[in-house]
């Protein structure tokens, strides 16, 4: 597929050679069993890039039939020392580096996000990895001064097979972030990339493969949710599952995955973040990191700040500065230097725009944007709305769009208050020079990660996840290696132990 680099950044043609469309297991690229394929579809223009073959529960069971080999006590990953595993992972994180122009272009095609925003995203992708790299031989387990003879120590070991459903928001971070940790800790997987994004998840098998992983260790089955999915999510003999996605389907993703078995879960959900501004804070620059906060990656950010809470000292004039930025941010041809690239598909841009007219009708006043922009494509124009109310639904639920909700406040509890009354708790922002006000804050708000006059600083090396409905357990960091661990008590006799 010819693409073209616009005039902002150098001017050349590129081809952007789709080189894997098949399911990978076991180290190698096959059709599925009933060789159905599904488009992907390229949401700058609405058409068809290519077809890929579509996983289903048969080809999952050969997906995981191939891990569970993987994981044999005797097979070659299994018998690896700890610190080879790390260098693997090193290895691939070199080859992701190497190919993050070719990743990051694969990944405009398929997702439609401003190509330098792409290719960024696969080199931030390389230091998770190898944060983990550097995990994999500092796994320690504890000795205990357990009651009565016995010498007590505590092994931890992989959790085993793990399903890991991934979303289409960052496809490629999200790849890494699951399979990272999994694999330092010496786990075997069953990737499932979303339906709408499987192309950088097939790429990253072949560089996998390239890193010289043992067959069976990464297996990824592109397909839908219901089906391939769900295959994963219920199967007897997967040990842990990991998701990514809406709340909704978590649900359904705690349940099946007690179905048959009791798998571990992670899920990483959705999201209704807050970002308060008090009074004190500086307007320009509590405008810029809001508006940052909310339209990063067309809205489609789970940790999105959409709830803009502005103290009444400075509402008007904040609510002129969101307006201001807003309407600079630029939108477009993702392969130009544009802030903005279309949303995924037609079902989100039509969530997102009926999300645009409840917020009209229940009499939010739209300030900036409101509609789609142009006819061909799912763009749509950044939007901004004052005046919010706490019961609107644009204040309540997850849009996954560039749509900002501003709300006025007077006193901190107020606030306070106001930001907890969420099923969610993802994230939380907070503007102001008092420091006694940010610790207030950062003890009194239920969100899994809290930014003090900043926003969404994520980095390997820091836990990210979700209080209440937004999640369960955490990714990245030191928390993110402990979800793919199980916790081995061993006690032996020792007869006349000192103490
Ligand atoms: O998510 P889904 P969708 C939120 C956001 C968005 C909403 C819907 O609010 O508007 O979710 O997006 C797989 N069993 N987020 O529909 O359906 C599916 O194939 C097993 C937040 O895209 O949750 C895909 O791989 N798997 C979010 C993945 O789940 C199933 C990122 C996510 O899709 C399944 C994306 C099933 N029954 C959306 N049904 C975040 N937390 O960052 C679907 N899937």
């Amino acid at each position: 597929i010819l693409v073209r680099y616009g005039a902002n950044i150098p001017y050349t043609m590129v081809k952007v050679d789709i080189k894997y469309t098949k399911l990978f297991i076991n180290n190698e690229w096959v059709d599925s069993v009933s060789k159905k394929t599904f488009p992907t579809i390229n949401p700058q223009d609405e058409s068809v890039i290519t077809k890929v073959a579509e996983g289903d529960k048969v080809d999952i069971d050969k997906a995981v039939e191939a891990a569970v080999k993987a994981f044999h006590r005797y097979s070659e990953w299994r018998l690896l020392d700890a610190s080879q595993r790390g260098l693997l992972l090193l290895k691939l994180a070199d080859l992701m580096e190497r190919d993050a122009k070719y990743l990051g272009e694969l990944e405009t095609l398929d997702n439609g996000k401003p190509v330098a925003q792409a290719i960024g995203e696969a080199q931030w992708s390389a230091t998770i990895i190898r944060y983990y790299a550097g995990k994999a031989d500092k796994i320690l387990g504890n000795t205990i001064p357990a009651d009565g003879e016995v010498l007590t120590m505590t092994l931890k070991e992989p959790v085993g097979v793990c399903g890991q459903i991934l979303p289409w928001n960052y496809p490629i971070p999200m790849f890494v972030w699951k399979i990272a940790p999994a694999l330092a800790a010496g786990c075997t997987l069953v990737i499932k990339p979303a339906e709408q994004t499987p192309l950088t998840a097939l790429a990253m098998a072949a560089l996998i493969k390239e890193a010289g992983f043992p067959a069976g260790v990464v297996n990824v089955v592109p397909g839908y949710g219901p089906t391939a999915g769900a295959a994963l999510t219920s199967h007897p003999k997967v040990d842990k599952i990991a998701f990514t996605g809406s709340t909704e389907v978590g649900r359904i993703i705690m349940k099946g995955a007690s179905d048959v078995n009791l798998k571990r879960v992670t899920l990483e959900l959705g999201g209704k973040s807050p970002l308060v501004v008090f009074n004190d804070a500086d307007v320009d620059k509590a405008a810029d990191i809001a508006h940052r906060a909310c339209f990063a990656n067309a809205g489609q950010c789970c940790a999105a700040g959409t709830r803009t809470f502005v103290q009444s000292g400075i509402y008007d004039k904040f609510v002129a500065k969101a307006a201001e930025i807003a309407k600079k941010r630029t939108v477009g041809n993702p392969w130009e230097k544009v802030d903005q690239g279309p949303q995924i598909d037609a079902d989100m841009f039509n969530k997102v725009l009926g999300y645009i007219n409840a917020g009209k009708k229940e009499g939010a006043k739209c300030i900036v944007g409101g509609a789609r922009m142009g006819t061909k494509g799912f763009f749509i124009q950044p939007t901004v709305f004052a005046d919010v109310k706490d019961n609107m639904k644009i204040a309540r639920e997850e849009i996954f769009g560039p749509v900002q909700s501003i709300l006025k406040f007077e006193t901190f509890d107020e606030v306070i208050d106001r930001a907890n009354d969420s099923n969610y708790g993802l994230a939380a922002g907070v503007i102001t020079n008092d420091v006694t006000t940010a610790l207030a804050f950062m003890r009194h708000i239920r969100a899994g990660s809290v930014w003090v006059n900043t926003y969404e600083v994520v980095t390997a090396q820091t836990p990210f996840g979700g209080f209440r409905e937004s999640g369960i357990g955490r990714e990245m960091g030191e928390d993110g290696i402990l979800q793919y661990l199980e916790n081995k008590t061993v006690s032996l006799s020792l007869p006349k132990k000192p103490r």
